[in-house]
């Protein structure tokens, strides 16, 4: 008995207090698929005992869906907020990892950080979980416009090869990351010709943008170039398809119809 409450008066332990998101690729403060993560572990000493001098930390996942940054995984853990509490992040972000576009949303991930005293008094292997959530990111189109057209009138006519301008706005809670297209139709008297992929670049939630090219924006860019057969039986009404696909791995598809009508 005496033996075990010596025991436990001189033991010290090591456990997680907090963990913050340090880092999310699209600023919102929570992790989606595809995204790039930093995160910082705070850890605390307890018992009665002398808390360790000086703590280093290790992190891993055993997931499937996450990669941790090579040559970022270890570090020191810095003194936090008093002389028993630790953040365990590489630097003041924290340590880095990337989620897998095919991690699932609402999945809980697994990772465990194992901190060790520095001079050798302990080691601790702490799991913590980090939750994912569905990217709250939405393209939708807005507009759709044909321009430089060969008579001029902003009207698909037969015979006519023109360009779309499409714009798209993020009617979602969160910005959209490097946006880019892919314009296609199955029409069989319309063919897309030139510039049928592209970007949009980032989008902020609300925000409304055309197709960009270096710092070109919108008409006079190079927008997709579409031709109409001179053979196409009107009334037509041919659908588009547009489909998007943001720097995390995300993909919609969207669809318009544009109609062609007999030159007055
Ligand atoms: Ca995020
Ligand atoms: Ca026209």
């Amino acid at each position: 008995m005496l033996l075990t409450l010596l025991f436990c008066a001189c033991s010290v332990d090591v456990s997680i207090s907090t963990v913050e998101i340090g880092y999310d690729s699209n600023g919102d403060g929570v992790l989606s698929p595809g995204e790039r993560g930093a995160v910082r572990v705070f850890v605390r000493a307890s018992g009665m005992g002398d808390p360790p001098a000086a703590l280093r930390y290790q992190l891993s996942s055993p997931s499937e869906f996450v990669d941790i940054d090579v040559g970022g995984s270890e570090g020191s853990c810095w003194k936090s907020g008093g002389e028993r509490k630790w953040c365990c992040a590489r630097s003041g972000t924290g340590t880095w990892f990337s989620l897998a576009p095919t991690t699932p949303p609402g999945s809980e991930l697994p990772f465990l950080i194992r901190v060790e005293d520095t001079y050798g008094s302990g080691s601790w292997s702490l799991p913590f979980t980090l939750q994912v959530h569905a990217a709250a990111s939405e393209p939708v189109i807005s507009d759709v416009q044909v321009v430089q057209d060969e008579n001029g009138d902003g009207v698909l006519n037969p015979g006519e090869e023109t360009q779309l301008l499409v714009w798209v706005t993020n009617a979602g809670t969160v910005r959209l990351l490097e946006l880019e297209y892919t314009l296609s139709t199955t029409h069989d008297e319309v063919t897309v010709t030139a510039e049928e992929t592209g970007t949009y670049g980032d989008l902020e939630p609300g925000e409304t943008g055309t197709p960009v090219t270096g710092v070109c924006i919108g008409w006079g860019c190079p927008l997709p170039r579409i031709r109409v057969s001179e053979d196409i039986a009107l009334p037509a009404t041919p659908t588009f398809t547009l489909r998007l696909v943001d720097e995390l791995g995300v993909s919609w598809v969207r669809t318009f119809k544009v109609q062609v009508l007999a030159e007055p």
